[in-house]
């Protein structure tokens, strides 16, 4: 037999030299575009496919070791992934930065105005999707092996404009001038049936489905910091099994010709922007089928390639549920054991149980998602068959054991009965799953105890707790390249693999050089943003003044409104009193509302109104400003956390799962002033009392209040009653002056406590004002947040996840 060849092929190189030679070939030959005439976009472009080619080597070394050296390895499904910007991450990851920079130079090409150029894929709404970006950034810097499955949808979060103070949305046309960084992989391709019905027959039956769609992957390469491992994000996307109905197509009939074709597609052509509410609709039910039906036959068909049998699928495989969105995983994952692969329901269900995790990620009960089991029936008639074995196997064991009593029965059935007939994902993935973790201390307690708490009963080791974590590596060391070099010179480079080593800059607390270098890099990241808000809304704001910031989704749990209330009323403060020693705030808001939560968007409506009579009130000079900052996004928090001083954390105690935008501003050196709720108690713990500015009832006192609740008592606060009246007597709304009448007492409800926590949140923030006109000792608290930072890597979540939940190790461990 003859030998195969060798197949040669010429590596790129990665010095000044070569890479200004492959950008300018790439530009040619690949872009198609004349070097003299390129716009910032070709070259973008250009710049992109080159340093895509200098990681794609790493990439296949990885897979292939995947595939020889086969370790556990965890796949971990999300709907969402809120990834950002991916040019100046792939630089600084390989290391790569100042030669390209250099290179772009030699060609009159600013990289920095590239990076900036580069679209921000929103393929999440928030905390959630982040997290998973996070994650995957800290799996492949840790030496995972680990593959992330989502979906590509064509639309991704909506734009947001501001149009009379109301929030506007617009398409997010993101693949608009392509997507260089991903590879289309024709031959990753799976069928996904929907419909039709079962005939009994063998342990589960066989499907005979009414419809089929092909889902269709594209990969991207997700690079470590400074490592080889280099893991791979499969998003997948929706088209027609058939491309066209050639029947009809020849009758004439072009458009139920192309109506499959159009159906098909449709199921990942949006984001749904809703991060709470929003059951029910059968879109979303075929996009999370879609995910986890071509997720699970991929990972088990990769799985098959190399083994040749499923009977070692759960030492091999490890698959990790991002809340409930995927949980059909469960189900599914049996059907293609005993349909596709002959394995007995037994063995199918034990492995399910060893391969699952979840993680949940709220405890409101409107974001549970529930399915009617009418439509998962019509949908996926033989998971519903599935899942109903599943509960019958799971309530018998339950009735055998010492908590079988019907109202418990009741309540851990998966089929909600007094709700119309409901599958409740929670429970199922609960069932499913070995492990289940909430995201902090204080929600993890809370899951296992109130939510969770009958199935903690039967099984109590299976509910644990994983602080959630941010990467330093985008949220110091590319949101804050000044920051990071200060971090470089005085402890060294190590911080951003060992976040704990921040720890090292305790010794610069009262070093008068360190802070006044901490100060001057605010300053400038402060003045950044000024700039930015000047050009962009046409707001003068000055430096020096305080910004204090609350930037995430609208939520009536988030209280952006006790925000805004403190502001009207230290508003009417001023004008009572200008002359008072008032420290200089800016006050900015940035985040978007679901579409369809008209509350959430009363909100954004009345802040700006509130902005526009405080900016344009001569009286108040610059003592005041609001800032409500258009369409937040990845890019938007990179640049305005740098800039920030003060970080709102101040959800209602119990209701914010863990926040991660709590830890990427102690990272930047901003103070938090917050409530005992999520992680900002483990933040507590580690900078100590005094390096932040705690208010407000605990979530124990909240369900005390909650029994009680007496609004009159704080209406009859006359700062409260003020500015309350002036909100709801059109003061703000001056055009519309009853559009705020629900603010009026009667109409008024507080279900999230604003008023209760009043007093003490405005106590707090006369602290937050006399520390500040400390500057000195400001600072010195600021840095003792980045000092004590270190837990909150995602780093650490990760390596908590491999060891207690996965059970994996680093591939070259
Ligand atoms: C569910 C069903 C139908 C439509 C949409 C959804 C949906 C989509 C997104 C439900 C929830 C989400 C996102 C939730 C989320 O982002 N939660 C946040 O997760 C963070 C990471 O763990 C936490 O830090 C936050 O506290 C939590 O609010």
């Amino acid at each position: 037999m003859e030998k195969k060849p060798t197949i040669q092929y010429s590596a790129p190189a990665s010095n000044v030299e070569h890479i200004k030679r492959a950008i300018a070939y790439k530009l040619v030959f690949s872009i198609g575009q004349i070097p003299a005439i390129a716009d910032t976009t070709d070259w973008l472009n250009a710049v992109i496919l080159s340093v895509r080619d200098l990681m794609v080597e790493d990439w296949l070394k990885t897979v292939e070791t995947e595939i020889s050296n086969p370790n556990r390895q965890v796949h971990y499904i999300s709907i969402e992934y809120l990834m950002g910007r991916t040019l100046s991450n792939a630089l600084i990851s390989t290391g790569l930065y100042d030669q390209v920079k250099q290179a772009l130079g030699e060609m009159w090409i600013d990289l920095d105005e590239l990076c900036e150029m580069e679209a921000d894929p929103g393929l999440g709404n928030g905390g959630l999707g982040r997290l998973a970006a996070c994650f995957m950034d800290s799996l492949s810097t840790l030496g995972y092996p680990a593959w992330g499955y989502g979906l590509r949808y064509d639309y991704g979060m909506f734009k947001q404009c501001i149009i009379d103070n109301k929030q506007v949305e617009k398409t997010d046309d993101w693949l608009k001038y392509g997507f260089s960084w991903e590879f289309f992989r024709d031959k990753a391709k799976h069928v996904v049936q929907f419909g039709g019905y079962v005939i009994q027959e063998g342990e589960i039956g066989k499907w005979v489905s009414d419809g089929k769609v092909m889902a269709v992957a594209y990969d991207q390469i997700i690079p470590g910091y400074n490592t080889d491992t280099t893991n791979t994000l499969r998003l997948w996307s929706a088209h027609a099994y058939d491309d066209l109905d050639m029947a009809k197509f020849n009758q004439g009939d072009y458009a139920n010709a192309l109506g499959k074709k159009t159906m098909a597609e449709n199921i990942t052509s949006i984001l749904y922007p809703d991060d709470s509410t929003e059951h029910g609709k059968v879109l979303r039910l075929l996009q999370e089928y879609l995910l986890v039906s071509a997720t699970v036959q991929d990972i088990v068909h990769r799985h098959y390639l190399v083994y040749k049998t499923v009977d070692n699928l759960a030492d091999k495989i490890a698959i990790h549920l991002n809340d409930t969105h995927p949980v059909l995983s469960i189900p599914e994952l049996i059907r293609v054991l005993v349909t596709d692969y002959q394995c007995t329901w037994d063995k199918a269900w034990e492995m399910t149980q060893k391969i699952f995790s979840y993680t949940n990620h709220t405890l409101l009960s409107e974001a549970l998602e529930c399915w009617p089991v009418s439509m998962i029936g019509k949908l996926l008639p033989q998971h519903l068959q599935i899942i109903y074995k599943i509960n019958y196997d799971f309530l018998e064991f339950c009735k055998k054991s010492k908590f079988g009593d019907t109202d418990f029965i009741r309540r851990v059935s998966i089929i909600d009965e007094d709700n119309g007939r409901r599958v409740r994902m929670a429970w199922l993935a609960v069932i499913g799953s070995h492990k289940v973790n909430g995201v902090s201390k204080l929600h993890s307690n809370l899951m296992a105890t109130e939510l969770f708490g009958d199935f903690a009963k039967i099984w109590p080791d299976k509910f644990i707790n994983v602080t959630n974590g941010v990467t330093p590596r985008r949220w110091i060391g590319i949101a804050n390249p000044k920051l990071a070099n200060l971090l470089n010179q005085r402890i060294g480079g190590d911080w951003r693999k060992n976040l704990t080593k921040l720890s090292n800059v305790k010794q610069f607390v009262n070093d008068k050089s360190f802070l006044k270098e901490f100060f001057e890099i605010k300053y400038q990241n402060k003045k950044r943003l000024a700039n930015y808000v000047f050009e962009n809304l046409h707001i003068q704001i000055d430096p020096n003044a305080m910004f204090d910031m609350q930037i995430k989704r609208i939520h009536e749990y988030k209280r952006q409104t006790l925000n805004l209330l403190h502001v009207i009323v230290r508003y009417n403060e001023i004008l009572q009193n200008p002359d008072a020693d008032w420290v200089p705030r800016v006050v900015f808001f940035s985040g978007k509302a679901a579409p369809g939560y008209v509350v959430a968007k009363g909100i954004i409506e009345i802040i700006n109104e509130v902005a526009q009579v405080i900016n344009n009130d001569a009286r108040v000079k610059n003592k005041l400003k609001v800032v409500f900052i258009p369409n937040y996004s990845v890019s938007i928090a990179e640049m305005m956390i740098p800039a920030a001083d003060l970080s709102e954390q101040i959800s209602l105690a119990g209701y914010e799962a863990s926040g991660t935008s709590n830890m990427k501003f102690i990272l930047n050196g901003a103070i938090i002033i917050g409530t005992l709720d999520g992680a900002n108690i483990e933040i507590k713990e580690c900078v100590g009392d005094e390096n932040i500015f705690i208010f407000g009832h605990t979530a124990e006192e909240v369900i005390e209040i909650r029994k009680h609740y007496d609004l009159n008592k704080y209406w009859q606060d006359q700062r409260i009653h003020k500015a309350l009246t002036d909100i709801s007597s059109g003061k703000f709304s001056p055009n519309e002056p009853n559009r705020f009448a629900p603010f009026l007492m009667g109409n008024f409800q507080d279900y999230y406590q604003n008023l209760a926590d009043f007093d003490s949140y405005y106590n707090t923030q006369k602290k937050v004002d006399a520390l500040y006109r400390d500057p000195m000792k400001w600072a010195k608290c600021a840095i003792m947040n980045i000092a004590c930072a270190g837990m909150f890597s995602s780093d650490r979540s990760i390596q908590e996840y491999a060891e207690k939940i996965w059970n994996i190790e680093p591939i070259n461990a």
